[in-house]
């Protein structure tokens, strides 16, 4: 048998490691380890016989092992053996103790072997009464007896709470963990006010819920019960954030218990939500809200230590676990904008369902974000409202991974789960939470395991699903009547002090639904309306006005000229100079590209004291390598950005990871808090947008409608069929357009530098704000006709339709209406056949549809004109289907290439032929041959 069996594998690994550092840095180490092999080498010095002189210059070797080697068996004595086993059961108790917790309410835990006992250490229980060194290691004063190290041990990692810590790398991250830790054996010291406030709004959660069950029978409200402690959790978490320096909290939840939060937390009237339960309509009658569980709200509150904290709860949709993207985007939008970079003073929770969180993939995109240079907020402190069920589903088909907060390892984020019924252990985990947050500004977990005492919803029949669970849910007493015997045992409270609790708590609920009955119509809390005083909501109509986007010509010439200009200090590759040069002739020239039309636009907004933030995959340099916005010097890699040399204003512009779902409901929560600023997401191709479905349809299109949520948030979607297969061609216009209604974006498809730098401009100058979505170009970013002259820029405005510059309506017989990059396609075939028979207009801004300019257009020409909407998506994509809604009532045909469950085709022959096909049938031509007809 090994002569140091009693070293597990695992474990030897780790003692030499420690041993490594130990020799090089003996001060980073705990002082109990450093003490430890200080006496290990001491035992070297004095008894070990080294059969090699010198074990590490042996390239196989293992000095530590060797080091071990080296002494005879018979020379390590059964004490220092004992010691070892003992650091080894401290060892097992950190990497494993979470396994043993109590921390299941209701039922058994799962069963993992090996277990904690010592027998499985080589310790006996004659051992128990011997006195060990290594209790120093674990925070006690000096040497103690096993059973004393193994009481002391089960305190700290067995009890309420579980820790999972030991997969965190950073060694101050685990030593500050281990110090928190051990104080008070990670048990909460509270005064008697202390306890009497978390009865206090334990108390609150279980009667509001109880009062709901009773009031509203059968009724939908995703009901805490088995989880309240959650309501103690969150206003601690609060208080002791506010005590860490927060000034902002940013919360996102989903159904379960968000009635109890938004009274009990937020202070929403028990009377609003009563009559919300009415289901009253909404005041206004343009706006058609949301159920009570999904609405927001922003409030200053005061915190148990006295501090004002603003606190807000985003809007959630059904969709779970999209609100945490946002959540973070807010934050950091707060960051940037109002705390001048100080990430301590804003704190992002983000409460999650056991089965959400193990199960939605945008937990990882947003969980990625957490050291991201363009996301990161200082921390995330994450708070699963473990009830152990998933609608009608198990938590073992729920997921693979042992506790659903698995994804914490991603990070290296430590995990306290949690006994949702020991409330004070929540609260301790809570502290441990905030304070982990405020030290390494990193995310944190907690775990609170309850359960759920009703179905999935109220009307719900759990035991269809889980019978045996629901009989000891249905016999179990509620938190609060836990800590009520726990208050009166300890004789923190009295009953009569306990029941004047309750019923105060009852008749304030009772005259709140007397008062419901008044209210007529309901009204809504705006999310974070303080910041968007400045900006109330567009009156219909209010997009087809005409925007003043001009700017002085000079200044924007000298703009121009300072963006495209190196500093002749930093060296740059050669392509890059050349292409900054080629850039100051186009100025010079007269004639600027896309890139300079966009860069710009930035540029001017800047300069009239707005803010940029660009951020999507690749953003800095641009997928199709036309923005240059950061550049990189060639030898160092320095950064260096063109934009931020001319203004105090900022632009940020960040490469994002490898996501759209999260990236996009980062930067649309970024978008919610900053009117003034710019705030763009590019998708890498149109096609990836739907990856971020989710967030288009329940956000971008819809808040304004549901939580009179405004948002600026502009879309750059590349769009447009080039021949490279079914994928990269298609930003799905068709499907953007069907989600257009009652002026709740903008969707343009643009041709020209000067009028996209319109558009952008038109997005700020607004004194409101919707969203915008761009089929934005790639080939057309470097065609020779897609110029404009600083003119067209200085002095010129958004045009949402671009007439035929050059027909003649005497002579025109055929209108042909259509929309972005096909358009050039027309023109050049317009131009070889030298045909003024046809006239090729352009919709820049497909919605809002301009109908009055398109009249005024149509009038024009006569009315033998046929009219023809052509576009060079298959029939059934694009926005052919979107026209022909709009033109009801007019005769127009549509060419397009036959409808197809692909946006393009794969060959690129094919490509050709079908785009031919389209001008043949435009034009009434038969030019080349291998065209093949595309019929409508
Ligand atoms: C993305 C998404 N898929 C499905 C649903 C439907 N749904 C609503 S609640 C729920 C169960 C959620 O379980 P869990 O996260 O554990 O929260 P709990 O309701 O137990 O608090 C499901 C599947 C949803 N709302 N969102
Ligand atoms: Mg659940």
């Amino acid at each position: 048998m090994d002569r140091f069996s009693f070293l597990n594998a695992a474990h030897s690994q780790l003692i030499e490691d420690l041993y490594q550092q130990y020799t090089k840095f003996p001060d980073s180490l705990e002082p109990s380890w450093k003490a430890f092999f200080q006496g290990f080498d001491f035992a070297l010095e004095n008894y070990g016989e080294t059969e090699d002189e010198n074990p590490v210059s042996n390239a196989n070797s293992n000095p530590i092992q060797s080091k071990f080697a080296s002494i005879a068996e018979g020379e390590v004595s059964e004490e220092v053996k004992n010691e070892f086993r003992v650091v080894n059961l401290i060892e097992a108790y950190r990497i494993r103790g979470h396994l043993f917790t109590k921390t299941n309410p209701v039922r058994d835990r799962r069963h993992y072997e090996p277990s904690l006992a010592i027998e499985n250490f080589g310790l006996t229980q004659a051992d128990l009464t011997k006195k060990f060194n290594s209790s120093i290691s674990i925070g006690m004063n000096e040497a103690a007896t096993l059973k004393e190290i193994v009481d002391y041990l089960e305190l700290i990692y067995c009890d309420s709470i579980g820790l999972e810590y030991m997969y965190i790398n950073d060694v101050e991250e685990k030593k500050w963990i281990r110090n928190w830790i051990q104080t008070n054996e990670n048990h909460a010291v509270l005064s008697s006010d202390e306890k009497t406030e978390i009865l206090l709004k334990l108390n609150q959660a279980v009667a509001f819920e109880n009062y709901l069950h009773t009031k509203f029978v059968g009724q939908k409200r995703f009901s805490l019960e088995g989880g309240e402690s959650l309501i103690p959790a969150l206003d601690q978490l609060i208080s002791r954030s506010s005590k860490n320096g927060v000034d902002e909290v940013v919360l996102g939840m989903a159904h379960r218990g968000r009635l109890n939060v938004l009274t009990n937390i937020f202070g929403k009237s028990y009377k609003q939500i009563f009559s919300e339960f009415e289901g009253k309509e909404f005041e206004e009658d343009v706006f058609s809200g949301d159920v009570k569980y999904h609405l927001g709200s922003s409030k200053v509150i005061k915190s148990a230590s006295g501090e004002e904290v603003s606190i807000h709860l985003t809007p959630n949709p059904s969709h779970l676990e999209t609100v945490a993207a946002l959540v973070e985007g807010i934050c950091r939008a707060k960051v940037d904008i109002k705390f001048n970079g100080d990430y301590k003073k804003v704190l992002p929770i983000i409460i999650h369902g056991d089965g959400a969180i193990a199960g939605q993939g945008i937990v990882y995109e947003v969980a990625q974000m957490m050291i991201l240079d363009g996301y990161k907020t200082g921390g995330t402190v994450h708070i699963v409202v473990n009830n152990q069920v998933s609608f009608t589903t198990n938590y073992l088909d729920a997921r693979s991974s042992i506790y659903c907060t698995d994804i914490a390892k991603v990070t290296s984020s430590p995990v306290m789960h949690v006994n949702a019924d020991d409330v004070e252990a929540v609260v301790h985990a809570i502290n441990f939470a905030a304070d982990f947050r405020a030290e390494f500004g990193k995310d944190v977990y907690i775990d609170l395991l309850g359960y759920r005492k009703y179905g999935h919803n109220e009307g719900d029949e759990p035991r269809f699903t889980q019978p045996n669970l629901y009989k000891l849910i249905s016999k179990h007493a509620n938190p609060r009547e836990i800590y009520k015997e726990k208050l009166i045992d300890e004789k923190v409270v009295s009953d009569e002090v306990l029941e004047k609790m309750e019923t105060d708590f009852k008749a304030l609920l009772d005259d709140n639904f007397d008062a419901s009955k008044e209210i007529e119509k309901n009204t809504m809390d705006v999310f974070m309306k303080e910041d968007w005083e400045d900006y109330p909501l567009g009156e219909k109509g209010s997009l087809q006005k005409a925007v003043d986007t001009t700017f002085d010509i000079t200044e924007l010439k000298k703009l121009a000229l300072e963006i495209s200009t190196l500093p002749k200090d930093k060296n740059f590759l050669k392509k890059i100079t050349r292409l900054f040069e080629n850039r100051v002739k186009m100025i010079e020239g007269n004639s600027l590209d896309w890139a300079l039309g966009e860069l710009l636009s930035y540029a001017t907004l800047l300069n009239e004291g707005f803010n940029v933030r660009i951020s999507g995959e690749d953003v800095e340099r641009g997928t199709f390598s036309h923005r240059h916005a950061v550049l990189k010097t060639e030898d160092t890699e320095e950064e260096y950005v063109p934009l931020r040399q001319i203004t105090d204003q900022k632009f940020d512009i960040y490469n994002s990871h490898l996501s759209e779902y999260g990236v996009l409901g980062f930067d649309y929560g970024y978008s919610i808090v900053t009117p003034k600023t710019l705030t763009v997401w590019e998708a890498q191709f149109g096609d990836f947008v739907n990856g971020a479905q989710i967030v288009i349809d329940q956000y971008l299109v819809a808040a304004e409608e549901k939580w009179k949520m405004q948002s600026g948030m502009v879309m750059l979607l590349p769009h447009g069929s080039e021949g490279q297969g079914a994928e990269h061609s298609s930003a799905r216009l068709e499907r953007l357009l069907t989600l257009c209604a009652n002026e709740n974006m903008v969707v343009a498809n643009i041709t020209s530098p000067a009028n996209f730098f319109h558009l952008m401009r038109r997005q700020m100058k607004w004194k409101f704000r919707k969203p915008l979505c761009v089929m934005s170009p790639k080939s057309l970013l470097r065609h020779p006709k897609v110029v404009s002259k600083l003119e067209d820029f200085a002095t010129g405005s958004f045009q949402p339709i671009l007439d035929d510059p050059t027909a003649d309506p005497a002579k025109v017989k055929r209108l042909v209406l259509c929309s972005g990059k096909i358009y050039f396609e027309l023109l050049e075939r317009q131009e070889k056949l030298n045909d003024d028979t046809i006239a090729i207009v352009r919709l820049e801004q497909i919605y809002p549809l301009n109908t009055d300019g398109i009249s005024k257009i149509l009038d024009k020409y006569n009315a033998r004109t046929s009219f023809v909407w052509a576009q060079e998506e298959p029939e059934n994509m694009g926005a052919w289907s979107y026209i022909l809604r709009n033109f009801r009532e007019t005769n127009i045909e549509v060419i397009s290439p036959v409808q197809s469950a692909t946006p393009a085709p794969g060959s690129h022959k094919m490509f050709e032929r079908i785009q031919c096909g389209i001008m043949n049938r435009v034009f009434g031509t038969e030019e080349a041959p291998e065209a093949r007809p595309v019929t409508v």
